[in-house]
C-alpha cells in the first residue's frame, strides 16, 4: 500500500468520524450515555456549586450525589465556580453547551447569576438551591429561611444571657450575601427587642474558620466583657471558640449554624460543650434530585419553592433529633389502619375554595387517606372546635385552612401537646412559632399582589391618573393582609396610583358587589380600576358596573385574584382584564406531605406554589386548560 493509499485511507475515516459525530445531537453529551453499571443514560444533570472551600457547599454536593445514586439512568455533571461569578455564568454556559436536561445551581451571587440562570430556564428546567436568584425565572427553588434562623440564634442567645441581658459580637459569613443578610436581620430583630442585649462588634470573616480566630483574637482585648458570640456558622464558631480560650476568655458562650453531624460537624462541638448551641440548615441536595426527577418525569404539583426546616440543637435537644433522624421509621396510625386526616375547611364562600375542597377530597380518595372534612363557615371559632374533636379522635395529621391569621396559639399548642402534627393549608397563621406546626402549603400572596400592580403600571404607563377601588378578602386573613401588602409595595413607585375606596367584600361575590355599588354611589365614573382581592368579588363588583351602566373591562378595568374558569370567562367577554393565578389544587401536595410525615421524613416548613399571571389576551388560548 503505497503512501497515497494510506492517507487516502486516513482520509476516509476522518471524513467518517466528521460525518458520525454531525449526527450526534448539538451539544451532544460526550457520548457517556452510560452511567456506572451500564443503565443507559435517562436524564443528564448539570450542578454548577458556588465554590467548594465551604463545609456546607461540599456537603451540598455530597447530598446530591446520594441522592442520585436511588435513580439509576441519572448522570450528573459538577462544576466548581471557585467563588467566581463570571466563571460561574461560564460554567453554566458549557453545561448547556453539553445539552443537560436539568440544571441544578447554588449561585455564587444572586445579583450576577440572575441574567444566565433566566437565559437556562428559557431552554430547560432549573433548580435553584440556597441563594436566590432575583424575580421568578426558574422552575423551582429549595433553601433555608435564613431570617427564621438568624431569629432563632437571637432566642437562644436571649436566653442564654436572661434577664441580665449582656454583651454580644457577631460574625458573619460572605459580606453582602443573601444568608448573612438575613440570618443578621432576624438575629439583630430580637436580641434589639429585648432591649438588654448590646451587639459590641461585627466581623466579617467569609464562612472561614482561621479567619474568624485571627480577627476575632485581634478584638477581644478591646472588650473587657464579652458574653455570647454568635457566629453565622459553625467552622467560623470554633474559630471564635480557639481565640477566647487561647486568650483565657472561658467565660464567653459562643453559637453557630449549620449542626452538621459526625466528627467534625457542630452537633458535636455541641456535645463538647465547646458550643452552647447550632441551627441545623438542611442543604436541599437530596430534595434536588428527587424534584428534579420528578420534574423531568412531567409530574404535576410541583411547587415554585420549599423552604427547609431548620432545628435547634443544644444538648438537650440532639439525643432526640438524632435518634428521629437515624431511627427514622415512620409513623403507624393510630388507628393501626388507613391514615385518618382531619380536615377544617374555612367554608364554601368562593368559587376558588369550593375547587380546593374538590382537589382534597379527590387526593385524599387517590392515596387510600381516610378524611374526615369539615367546613366552617368562615368561622374561627367553629375551626377551633373541629381540631378540638380531631384531637379526641385522635386522627394521624390535622390540616386546615385558617379563615383568619391569629388567634391559633391555644389549639396548635393542644394539637403539639397531643402529639398529632398540623399541616396549614393555603392561608398562613402569624404570631406563632413555627414549631407549633409542620408545614404550610400554599400560594405566595405577597407576590400575586405585586403582580396585580405590576400588570395595571404596564397597563395605565403614562396615566395621569389612575384611580382605584380595592375589594379587600375576609379581614384578617391572610391573603387580605398580603394581596393588600404587595400591591401597596409596587404602588408606591407609581404615584398616579390611588386607592379612592378600599372595603372587604369577604371573598364572596354578593359582598364584592355591595362594596362596588356603594364606591360608585360615592366616586362613579372617576373610578378608573378595580383591583379585587378574588375573581368571586370581582364579579360581583363587574355586575354592579354594568348595573351602574358603565362597561368593565372598558370604562373600568378589572384585575383580580385566583384564575378561576369564571374569570377566564369574564376575559372573554371583555369584562375582566387580568387574572393573577392561585392555585387551589393543593390536594396532592397535602397528602404527599402526609405520607412523607407518616413514612417519617422531616417536612419543608413552607411549600410555595408555583403560579403565572393571565392577561386577558390569553385567556382565549389558556381557557381549555383551565382545572378550576
Ligand atoms: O383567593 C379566595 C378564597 O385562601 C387563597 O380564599 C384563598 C382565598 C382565595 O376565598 O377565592
Amino acid at each position: 500500500m503505497n503512501r497515497h493509499g494510506k492517507n487516502n485511507r486516513i482520509t476516509a475515516i476522518a471524513v467518517l468520524m466528521i460525518l458520525l459525530l454531525s449526527l450526534l445531537p448539538a451539544g451532544c453529551r460526550d457520548g457517556a450515555d452510560q452511567v456506572a453499571g451500564g443503565d443507559k443514560v435517562k436524564y443528564l444533570i448539570g450542578v454548577s456549586q458556588a465554590n467548594l472551600i465551604e463545609p456546607w457547599r461540599i456537603l451540598m454536593n455530597e447530598e446530591i450525589k446520594d441522592e442520585a445514586v436511588n435513580h439509576k439512568d441519572l448522570r450528573l455533571i459538577f462544576t466548581d465556580a471557585v467563588q467566581s461569578s463570571n466563571k460561574q455564568i461560564k460554567d453554566v454556559e458549557e453545561l448547556l453547551a453539553q445539552g443537560i436536561d436539568l440544571l441544578i445551581i447554588s449561585p455564587n451571587d444572586s445579583a450576577a447569576l440572575t441574567p444566565i440562570v433566566a437565559e437556562a430556564y428559557k431552554k430547560i428546567p432549573v433548580i435553584v438551591l440556597d441563594r436566590a436568584v432575583e424575580g421568578y425565572d426558574y422552575t423551582l427553588y429549595i433553601g433555608p429561611d435564613n431570617v427564621l434562623i438568624g431569629r432563632d440564634a437571637g432566642k437562644l442567645v436571649a436566653e442564654l444571657l436572661q434577664k441580665q441581658g449582656g454583651n454580644v459580637i457577631e460574625i458573619q459569613g460572605l459580606s453582602g450575601s443573601p444568608p448573612v443578610r438575613d440570618r443578621s436581620e432576624g438575629f439583630r430583630e430580637v436580641v434589639g427587642s429585648t432591649g438588654h442585649i448590646n451587639i459590641l462588634d461585627t466581623i466579617i470573616a467569609d464562612w472561614q474558620r482561621d479567619k474568624a480566630e485571627d480577627k476575632l483574637a485581634e478584638l477581644i482585648p478591646r472588650y473587657p466583657r464579652i458574653d455570647v458570640i454568635f457566629a453565622q456558622n459553625d467552622y467560623m464558631a470554633l474559630g471564635a471558640y480557639r481565640a477566647t480560650r487561647k486568650l483565657g476568655r472561658k467565660d464567653v458562650k459562643v453559637v453557630g449554624i449549620d449542626g452538621f453531624a459526625g466528627p467534625t460537624g457542630g452537633l458535636k462541638l455541641v456535645e463538647e460543650g465547646i458550643l452552647e448551641g447550632t441551627f441545623t440548615c438542611p442543604t436541599g441536595g437530596r430534595e434536588a434530585v428527587q424534584y428534579a426527577i420528578a420534574i423531568l418525569n412531567h409530574e404535576r404539583g410541583i411547587p415554585k419553592k420549599i423552604i427547609l426546616r431548620s432545628n435547634k440543637m443544644t444538648r438537650e435537644t440532639i439525643p432526640e433529633y438524632l435518634q428521629a433522624r437515624e431511627g427514622r421509621q415512620g409513623n403507624v396510625s393510630r388507628t393501626g389502619g388507613r391514615i385518618v386526616v382531619g380536615f377544617s375547611q374555612v367554608g364554601a364562600e368562593s368559587g376558588w375554595r369550593i375547587a380546593n375542597s374538590e382537589s382534597i377530597k379527590q387526593a385524599a380518595k387517590d392515596e387510600g387517606i381516610e378524611l374526615l372534612f369539615v367546613e366552617a363557615d368562615q368561622r374561627q371559632e367553629k375551626q377551633i372546635e373541629t381540631i378540638r374533636s380531631f384531637i379526641e379522635q385522635k386522627v394521624d395529621v390535622i390540616a386546615f385552612a385558617p379563615v383568619v391569621a391569629t388567634g391559633w396559639e391555644g389549639i396548635l399548642k393542644e394539637a403539639k401537646a397531643a402529639g398529632i402534627p398540623v399541616i396549614l393549608s393555603d392561608r398562613a397563621v402569624e404570631g406563632v412559632d413555627p414549631s407549633l406546626y409542620t408545614t404550610f402549603i400554599g400560594g405566595d400572596f405577597v407576590e400575586e399582589g405585586r403582580r396585580a400592580a405590576r400588570w395595571l403600571a404596564a397597563k395605565t404607563k403614562g396615566w395621569p391618573t389612575v384611580n382605584i377601588v380595592e375589594l379587600e378578602g375576609t379581614i384578617g386573613s391572610a391573603p387580605a393582609i398580603d394581596r393588600k401588602k404587595g400591591f401597596d409595595e409596587i404602588s408606591k413607585d407609581h404615584p398616579a396610583f390611588k386607592v379612592l375606596y378600599s372595603a372587604s367584600g369577604d371573598f364572596t361575590e354578593v359582598q364584592g358587589k355591595e362594596a362596588m355599588q356603594a364606591a360608585l354611589a360615592i366616586y362613579g365614573g372617576d373610578i378608573q380600576v378595580v383591583y379585587a382581592h378574588n375573581d368571586d368579588m370581582a364579579l360581583g363588583a363587574i355586575q354592579a358596573i354594568e348595573e351602574f351602566g358603565l362597561k368593565p373591562g372598558r370604562d373600568i378595568l378589572v384585575v383580580s385574584i385566583d384564575a378561576t374558569r369564571a374569570a377566564f370567562k369574564a376575559m372573554l367577554e371583555g369584562k375582566l382584564n387580568c387574572a393573577v393565578e392561585c392555585t387551589p389544587l393543593l390536594g396532592p401536595q397535602l397528602m404527599q406531605a402526609v405520607k412523607w410525615h407518616m413514612a417519617g421524613r422531616q417536612l419543608p416548613i413552607r411549600i410555595i406554589t408555583s403560579e403565572e399571571v393571565f392577561p386577558s389576551e390569553l385567556a382565549a388560548q389558556e381557557y381549555s386548560s383551565r382545572r378550576y
